[in-house]
C-alpha cells in the first residue's frame, strides 16, 4: 500500500512525511544544505529552464511528469515503490521470514555502511559532471545531462531519507557528510575510486553513463533484493530512473562511433583526427579506462564483507529470484579470477575455486561484464554496417585494476602480465594520453542552438518524450 505523492509539502513524497513531524523537520533542515550544495557543486551553466522529467508517482503507468522547469525549483522527492505486505526474504539465513520494516540492531552498522557508500556516489557524479554544460553538443544532450544530474540528486535524497528515518543521530550525521565529501577533493574525497576521477568531456560522460551508471544498476539490483524492505522499495524505484541514464550512455557512444565511422568511410581513411571527429583508437582508450575503473566498483574478487551481507540478507544477487539454487549457498563454490603463485615469486593470471559466498562480488561483476559486452557488440554492429573492419573490445579483467586480485600487477588489455617498466612504456597505447584528451577537448565546442549539433557526434534517432530533436529542450539564461 502506498499513499499518493503529496506535492503540497516542501518535500514531495509517498512516505507519509506529513504524519511524521520529527522526520519531516529533520529532512527540512537538511534540505537547505542540499540546495546550497546544488548551487555550488551542481550544474555550472546558467539556465532559465529545462525540459525535465519529475517523478510524481510510482505506479506502472505515468510515474513521471515532463515540463520546462527552472532547475533550482526542481522538486526532489522521496519515492518508494509500492509495498508488498506479504514480501518475504528471498535468500540468506533468514530466507522465508517476512521482510524487515525496521533495521535489526545486529545489522545496523553494515546496512548504514551500504547506504552511505551508495549515497556517496550519487552527488559525486553530479560534481564530476558539473562543467559539461558549457560544452554540450546540442540542446538535446544538454537536457539529458541535466536530467541525469537532477535524478542523481534525487537518488541522494533517497539514501538520505533512509538514513534519517531509520538510523537516528548517526544517520543524520552521515547525511550531512554526504554533502561535505567532494569528488576529487584532497582532504575529503568521495568513497569509491571511480567517483574521484574527472569527467572533463562528453566522450567521458557517455562512457561514464554507459559503464559507471551501469555499475549503479547492478548494485541497486542487489540492494533491491534486500531484506530491509524500505531499502528494497527505494532501489526498485531508483532503477526505473536509471534506465534513462543507461539510454544516454548507450546511444551517446552509438552516436560518437556512428559519426566517426561515417567520416572514415566518406574520406576513406582511419586517420580522422584532423577531420573533426574522435578516432576509433581514442574511443577504445576511453572505453578501456571507464570499463576498468568501473570493474573496481564491484570490490575484491573474493570478499568476506559480501559473504556476510548475503548471509544476513542485506544484499542479494542480481535477479536473486530467478536463480535456481538454494539461495543460501553455504555448500556451493565458484571459480574466481586470481593470481596463481608458482612458489618462486612468479605469479600468473588464472582461476581458483572458493566458497560461493565469498565469490559474490565476482558473480555480480560477471553479470555486469556480460551486459557491457552487449554494448560493445552494438557498437561493432555500427562499424560493420558502415563497411569497416575495425572493432571495439572490452579489455581483460586484469587490465588497469586498483581493487581486488589484480591491483598489484600490470596487465595488457589482452591479459598479458607485464613488468612495471613495460606497462609504463606502453600505457599510452591503451589509456587516454594528454594528447588524446586535449584533442577530444578541442572538439568540445558548445552547440546551444536549437536543432543544431556538433560535428563529432551524430544526432539521436529519437527526441525525449515524443518531442523532436529540434525541440527547445533548454532555455539558457
Ligand atoms: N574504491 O571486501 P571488499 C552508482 C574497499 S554506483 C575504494 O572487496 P566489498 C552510481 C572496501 O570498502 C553503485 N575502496 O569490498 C553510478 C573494503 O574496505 P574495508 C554504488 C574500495 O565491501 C553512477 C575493502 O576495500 N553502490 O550508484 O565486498 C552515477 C575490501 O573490499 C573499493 C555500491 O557500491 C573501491 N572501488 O565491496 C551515480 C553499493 N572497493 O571494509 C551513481 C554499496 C572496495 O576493508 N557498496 N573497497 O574498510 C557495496 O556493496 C560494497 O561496499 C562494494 C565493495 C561493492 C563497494
Ligand atoms: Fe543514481
Ligand atoms: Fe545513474
Amino acid at each position: 500500500m502506498t499513499t499518493a505523492p503529496d506535492y503540497t509539502e516542501k518535500i514531495p513524497n509517498n512516505v507519509n512525511l506529513r504524519e511524521d513531524r520529527r522526520l519531516r523537520r529533520a529532512l527540512e533542515s537538511w534540505q537547505p544544505d542540499f540546495l546550497n550544495w546544488w548551487e555550488s557543486m551542481g550544474p555550472a551553466l546558467p539556465t532559465k529552464d529545462v525540459y525535465l522529467r519529475t517523478a510524481v508517482n510510482v505506479g506502472r503507468e505515468g510515474w513521471a511528469h515532463f515540463g520546462h522547469v527552472p532547475m533550482k525549483d526542481y522538486r526532489w522527492g522521496v519515492f518508494l515503490a509500492e509495498r508488498d505486505s506479504d514480501r518475504r526474504i528471498a535468500f540468506g539465513q533468514h530466507k522465508g521470514e517476512p521482510a524487515w520494516q525496521k533495521v535489526p540492531g545486529e545489522y545496523r552498522a553494515d546496512l548504514q555502511r551500504l547506504l552511505v557508500i551508495q549515497g556517496d556516489t550519487e552527488p559525486a557524479s553530479v560534481e564530476q559532471q558539473r562543467n559539461l554544460g558549457a560544452t554540450a553538443p546540442s540542446l538535446y544532450d544538454l537536457r539529458n545531462l541535466f536530467q541525469v544530474n537532477v535524478e542523481e540528486g534525487r537518488h541522494l535524497w533517497a539514501m538520505v531519507y533512509l538514513l534519517h528515518a531509520y538510523f537516528g543521530r548517526e544517520g543524520r550525521e552521515e547525511a550531512g557528510e554526504l554533502l561535505h565529501r567532494n569528488s576529487g577533493s584532497e582532504d575529503s574525497p568521495r568513497i569509491l575510486g571511480a567517483f574521484n576521477e574527472e569527467t572533463p568531456d562528453w566522450l567521458s560522460f557517455f562512457m561514464f553513463t554507459y559503464f559507471t551508471d551501469r555499475d549503479g544498476k547492478y548494485q541497486l539490483g542487489t540492494l533491491k533484493e534486500s531484506a530491509f524492505d524500505p531499502l528494497s522499495r527505494t532501489c526498485e524505484f531508483m532503477l526505473k530512473e536509471e534506465a534513462h541514464h543507461m539510454m544516454v550512455g548507450t546511444t551517446g557512444v552509438d552516436r560518437v562511433v556512428g559519426r566517426t565511422a561515417q567520416v572514415m568511410v566518406e574520406n576513406d581513411t582511419d586517420d580522422v583526427a584532423a577531420l573533426g571527429v574522435i578516432p576509433l583508437p581514442v574511443i577504445q582508450k576511453y572505453l578501456n579506462f571507464h570499463y576498468s575503473v568501473s570493474l573496481d566498483l564491484f570490490g575484491g574478487e573474493t570478499s568476506t564483507n559480501v559473504a556476510n551481507y548475503y548471509t544476513a540478507g542485506l544484499k542479494g544477487r542480481w535477479m536473486e529470484e530467478r536463480r535456481t539454487d538454494d539461495h543460501r549457498l553455504t555448500d556451493d563454490s565458484i571459480m574466481v579470477d586470481t593470481l596463481a603463485g608458482a612458489g618462486n615469486g612468479e605469479q600468473s593470471i588464472g582461476q581458483t575455486e572458493v566458497p560461493a559466498l565469498v565469490g559474490l562480488n565476482t558473480d555480480l561483476r560477471r553479470e555486469y561484464i556480460s551486459d557491457c559486452r552487449s554494448g560493445v557488440n552494438r557498437w561493432n554492429k555500427i562499424l560493420a554496417e558502415a563497411g569497416l573492419t575495425q572493432r571495439l573490445k572490452l579489455p581483460h579483467i586484469a587490465f588497469n585494476r586498483r581493487v581486488g586480485a589484480f591491483a598489484g600487477i600490470e596487465a595488457a588489455p589482452d591479459g598479458e602480465k607485464l613488468p612495471a617498466g613495460e606497462w609504463e612504456r606502453r600505457r599510452g597505447q591503451w589509456l587516454p594520453t594528454d594528447v588524446d584528451k586535449t584533442h577530444v577537448r578541442s572538439l568540445m565546442q558548445p552547440v546551444h542552438e536549437r536543432g543544431k549539433i556538433a560535428a563529432w557526434i551524430a544526432p539521436p534517432r529519437n527526441g525525449i518524450n515524443g518531442k523532436p530533436f529540434e525541440y527547445d529542450y533548454v532555455h539558457l539564461a
